[in-house]
């Protein structure tokens, strides 16, 4: 194959109609990387014999040793179809779970995608996740089932089996789509009956059905069916890849049928009739062989078998000269027949022609791209696009257009960042130099050492020719002279340079244009009315909130492990931009125009979950640790960095395999100092549960029994802190407690939901979020305008809060709701059940008609202090009292909460006050009299010029407001609760039971496990906790000698039914579980290892009996 030159594909990126921009997506060690060098192999940017083992894409080092892609890089490709020239930017994702952010990345670019499946693994948990980002970035799939030869010589099936097999395979990928179909339809149709029901108020009652508008919407163009044009099998290991389209065109020809015949029969029930010369319906039905499996299948069974495992030499001869492909003497003699037959094969059915003549017929261009896709890129969050400014909405035409006329304004994406070496971008490469060049190198070289000479006397000569040192001046001396140029330093400073991995949607992207950076929160509407008209990012302009300019200082086109410089790039193509460093941490859209709004943010399906802290070895070297950790965050999409309070830096990674990789990229490309970097931080939430009904030796526990030990709880632990005079706990854990001032009282319960709710808002966090937003604009007095969508997701979240919160205990709970937390909104609620107090509602944007007066009203009738309530709910719920970890699934019910803000202190009292203060407080100090409106009048008025030694009241509510949460949080029983993984096994029957035993161990529970179809694997979903996953997937690995590797994807957070707290109390528990009980308290250790990690006090008795074990010791 030639070598495509950088000015074909210059010329080519010019016409977008000709562009196919496209990832591969697929589960892990499903064949990508390997389809993509046969692609990168049909350009001639490697040699074929090679393709599939050199994997071109996966060019870090650590990427090569281990065998999976860790980051998603781009090439683009020249293919010729018919008379037509294409260029496809073909991006290589990685499958492994820890890497998803890196799909993400890849997806958002793109505009079609290839699938890939496992000839024998079929549809994946990773497979569904792609599938699932696919469809959720509106990007259309292909699909190619690869690894059919291990269906040949792994499994063994026979052609048919194997035409079973492939069908299964097909209807598991369908069912995947059809699912996201439905929901997608069923969505749209809610949406549609809810506008309407907006616009034509209907008193009826409205029967909704459910399936309404399914039968309707035409979906057949989604499936993938070999007939449809939208599948390929393929061996990307051998190099073959066949479609229907391919063979029907052969047969037709060959066999004098039909094409269009051919290619509606040649998938299906279709069997051929030689004598009747027809084809015929119902194959299964009449036990014959399927067109597919006759006219395909046996064909290249019988291949495989006469190469591979036959080595029939006469036979190949005679295959070889019927195909009418050439192999080298060399091929023919290697020793490994799959050399033999990939030679056959990759001429025969070269996989690159059936892959990529089926993307340029299946896969949209950049002109193709939905006005539906554009609407959602440009409208952020909650903002409708119809509510964005004109100027803005008149965009959507610029991206439809996909023009690259000079007046088009320019529109880039930019979806991640990526550091090279400096001395590997193209202008720093070293250039071989020509013949020429480097004849007149030595001239100049000569020249100088003999004006060096010249200048230094002879002595010197005498002492050069001494120490032996050559006359000829070295070759290096005269090409290092560039380089000598910079400081040491500022070349350290320089090693890496980040490139923006981004897409034009619109306009031309040159070198050295000036361009608006805008941030994701950036409203075009504000921007366009402080802007001038007609401004440009190189005037000097106003300040805008997040909205800066920068300049372009390079563009590449990006080539696998290379990158080429091109002075322009035209709408529809990937590409790479250098100097927008300074600017963009991760992801940025960038526009010539302000009117741009910045896209939508991309989903990134794993959340980061392990945490390591830190340290450089050398302490000196903090601050190179620093810097790389911030090199290290712009060059990774889900990295996070972060300073604790304790002033550790802490990485924030994905799993396991992403920590290696970051902490490796830190210690030898970012910081380049040696690190220690901590056990990973396991992540817990602290909840409550109803008091259990039996002991720990399974003995039914009596009611007094169970009081007390919630009384001598509390009492030792209300001891520090609040003075006890102030706090009141009841035996039925409700907790009272005053402000140091007196003047304002808070009652709180806890009450543990029911784990359905916590799961419920653990999953609608974003949503609550948004909520909280809508909510403060309100409260501001500001309207806002809420898509439908988000309208009609609140008034779901609240209809199923209300169907799960059910029970005397919870009559009109969801009404009542105050706020959510951590964070506003976290998976804890506060509720209110004070009597006669009254704010507005949490929900109070589902009321849909205006009512701005009214709410006006209603703000003011919130109490002054309502935010200082909430900030201590939120201080509470952020690290509760076990070791300083999250709540969760807790709620707080305020009972009562009096205040007297008619005595609230407005003045600063003179030191004899304060003095009289003192009195005051030691008359008030009947435990019982919390309530401040008791207290006379006078007494009140001295109190409250008391009151400022204890800082301003709002600040004292918030810390009573959180101490009260605390304690009736412990006045309940305690749990800890861990993150759980998820995982697949994959395993063949010999090893189960070693899987099963490294899961026991584990403390891992298998859900269920069942036989995959057709094959003698098993398939073992299981659940496992954070804490005992490091090194297990190693350790399958290991007991498995590598037939078993799962994937750990976080799930959801579980209790840990032992109680940390529990001591023996019964007779039966002291025999059972010794007198520390501390054997067998699992949660006990992950709190006290807690605590230890963060300096919490820890209550242990490290060496008892120490006379004993000293006596023990000498006895032996
Ligand atoms: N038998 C067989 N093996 C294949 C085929 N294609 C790829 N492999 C092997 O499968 C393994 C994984 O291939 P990769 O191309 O690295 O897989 P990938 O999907 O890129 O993996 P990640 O990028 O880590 O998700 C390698 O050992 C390949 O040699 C095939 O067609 N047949
Ligand atoms: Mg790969």
């Amino acid at each position: 194959m030639v070598h495509t030159s950088l000015d074909k594909i210059t010329s080519l990126q010019k016409n977008p109609a000709n562009i196919r921009n496209l990832c591969i997506l697929a589960h892990v060690d499903h064949g990508k990387t390997t389809l993509a060098d046969c692609l990168v192999a049909s350009n001639g940017i490697i040699s074929s014999r090679l393709a599939g083992k050199l994997r071109y894409l996966d060019s870090r080092e650590d990427e090569q040793i281990r065998g999976i892609t860790m980051k998603s890089s781009a090439i683009s490709l020249h293919y010729r179809e018919g008379d037509e020239d294409y260029l496809l930017n073909l991006i290589d994702s990685p499958g492994h779970v820890d890497f998803s952010s890196e799909v993400s990345t890849a997806v958002r670019l793109c505009d079609g995608a290839i699938v890939v499946v496992d000839a024998v693994e079929g549809v994946c948990p990773q497979t569904q996740v792609v599938l699932r980002q696919a469809w959720l970035e509106n990007i259309r799939p292909v699909l190619v089932i690869n690894k059919i030869d291990r269906l040949i010589l792994e499994l063994k099936l026979t052609p048919q089996e194997a035409y079973g097999h492939l069908q299964k395979i097909l209807e598991q990928v369908n069912a995947v789509t059809g699912s996201l179909f439905t929901s997608k339809v069923l969505e749209e149709q809610a949406e549609k009956t809810k506008e309407e029901e907006g616009s034509e108020t209907q008193t009826e009652d409205q029967v909704y059905d459910w399936s309404a508008g399914l039968e309707e919407a035409d979906d057949s163009h989604l499936y993938f069916s070999p007939d449809q044009g939208n599948v390929v099998f393929a061996s990307a290991i051998d190099g073959w890849g066949l479609s229907i389209q391919h063979f029907a065109h052969i047969y037709s020809q060959k066999m004098g049928i039909n094409a269009g015949v051919l290619l509606k029969t040649l998938w299906g029930d279709f069997y051929l009739n030689a004598k009747a010369k027809k084809i015929m319906k119902g194959a299964q039905a009449k036990g014959k062989k399927p067109v597919f499996v006759q006219l395909v299948l046996d064909n290249i069974w019988s291949l495989y078998d006469a190469v591979v495992t036959r080595r029939d030499k006469e036979k190949v001869e005679k295959v070889v000269a019927s195909l009418g492909v050439k192999v080298t003497a060399r091929d023919s003699r290697h020793s490994d027949p799959k050399v033999l037959l990939s030679a056959i094969c990759s001429q025969w059915l070269p996989v690159s022609h059936a892959v990529l003549s089926m993307v340029c017929r299946k896969l949209p261009s950049p002109l193709d791209i939905a006005a539906e896709r554009v609407e959602k890129l440009m409208s952020v969050g909650v903002r409708r696009f119809d509510t964005l400014p004109e100027r803005t909405q008149e965009l959507k035409n610029a991206f439809l257009q996909c023009s690259s006329n000079e007046n088009a304004p320019v529109i880039v994406f930019v979806s991640k960042m990526f550091a090279v070496d400096t001395t590997a971008l193209p202008q720093n490469r070293q250039k071989p130099l020509t013949q020429e060049e480097i004849a007149q190198r030595r001239e100049v070289a000569r020249k100088r050492h003999a004006e060096r000479m010249a200048a230094s006397g002879p002595q010197d000569q005498q002492d050069k020719s001494l120490h032996g040192r050559p006359e000829e001046p070295s070759k290096d001396e005269t090409e290092t002279g560039v380089l000598e140029e910079s400081t040491p330093g500022e070349a350290e400073e320089k090693r890496e340079t980040f490139i923006a991995f981004a897409r034009v949607y619109s306009g031309v992207v040159k070198k050295g244009q000036r361009i608006f950076i805008l941030g994701p929160k950036y409203d075009p509407a504000q921007g366009l009315t402080m802007l001038p008209e007609g401004c440009s990012a190189s005037d000097g302009l106003p300040e805008v909130p997040h909205l800066s300019c920068c300049s372009i200082e390079n563009v590449y086109l990006l080539m696998g492990r290379e990158l080429e410089e091109q002075g322009e790039v035209p709408s529809g193509n990937v590409l790479g931009i250098k100097g927008l460093e300074e600017f963009v941490l991760k992801s940025a859209t960038l526009s010539t125009s302000p009117a741009c709004p910045p896209f939508t943010p991309l989903n990134f399906e794993a959340s980061p979950i392990v945490r390591v802290a830190i340290e450089p070895k050398h302490p000196s070297e903090m601050p190179k640790l620093v810097r790389g950790m911030r090199l290290l965050n712009q060059a990774d999409p889900c990295a996070e960095v972060l300073i604790q309070e304790t002033g550790e830096h802490v990485l924030v990674t994905a799993g396991e395999v992403h920590l290696q990789r970051c902490l490796d990229d830190l210690k030898d490309r970012f910081a380049k100092i040696e690190i220690s970097a901590s056990k990973p931080i396991i992540p817990f939430r602290e909840t409550v549960v109803r008091p259990p009904k039996v002991d720990m030796v399974n003995e039914d526990l009596g009611k007094q029994q169970k009081v007390a030990i919630i009384h001598q709880q509390v009492k030792e632990e209300g001891s520090h802190g609040f003075s006890s005079e102030t706090l009141h706990v009841d035996t039925s854990g409700l907790v009272t407690l005053t402000t140091p001032n007196k003047l304002a009282t808070v009652s709180v319960r806890a009450i543990p939901l029911p784990p359905e709710v916590s799961r419920l808002l653990e999953d609608s966090s974003a949503l609550i979020r948004t909520l909280e937003q809508v909510n403060m604009s309100l409260k501001e007095g500001r309207n806002v305008d809420i898509s439908v969508r988000t309208l009609e997701a609140i008034a779901d979240l609240k209809a199923q809060l209300g169907s799960m919160l059910q029970g005397r205990k919870w009559r009109n709970a969801v009404d009542y709701i105050w706020a959510f937390g951590p964070r506003r909104c976290g998976p804890n609620i506060l509720l209110n059940n004070v009597e006669g107090y009254q704010r507005p509602s949490l929900w109070q944007c589902l009321c849909r008609e205006d009512k701005s007066g009214e709410l006006e009203a209603q703000a003011r009738l919130i109490r002054e202090l309502d935010n200082s309530i909430v900030s201590g709910f939120q201080l509470a719920t952020l690290s509760g009292p076990m070791c300083e970890e999250p709540l969760m699934g807790v709620c707080f019910s305020i009972e009562r909460w009096d205040i007297q803000s008619s005595k609230f202190p407005n003045q600063h009292n003179s030191a004899e006050e304060i003095a009289t203060s003192g009195d005051a407080l030691g008359a008030s100090k009947a435990p019982e009299n919390t309530d401040a409106s008791a207290q006379s009048q006078g007494k009140c008025r001295q109190e409250a010029s008391s009151a400022d030694r204890y800082g301003p009241v709002s600040g004292q509510l918030i810390a009573a407001m959180k101490e009260a949460c605390r304690h009736a949080f412990q006045a309940q029983p305690q749990r800890l609760m861990a993150a759980m993984y998820t995982c697949e096994i994959m395993a063949t029957a010999d090893v189960l039971g070693r899987v099963y035993g490294v899961l026991g161990k584990r403390e891992g529970r298998v859900l269920h496990e069942e036989m995959k179809e057709g094959t003698d694997m098993f398939i073992i979903k299981a659940v496992l906790p954070v804490a005992e996953s490091f090194g297990f997937a190693d350790e399958i690995r290991k007991r498995t000698s590598g037939l078993a590797s799962p994937q750990l994807v976080f799930s959801h957070w579980e209790v840990i039914s032992s109680d940390p707290y529990w001591v023996p109390t019964t007779e039966e528990e002291y025999l059972h579980f010794g007198e520390k009980a501390d054997s067998t308290n699992q949660a006990l250790k992950y709190m006290n290892a807690v605590r230890r990690r963060k300096g919490l006090f820890v209550e242990e008795k490290i060496v008892e009996h120490a006379e004993k074990q000293r006596t023990l010791s000498k006895n032996k």
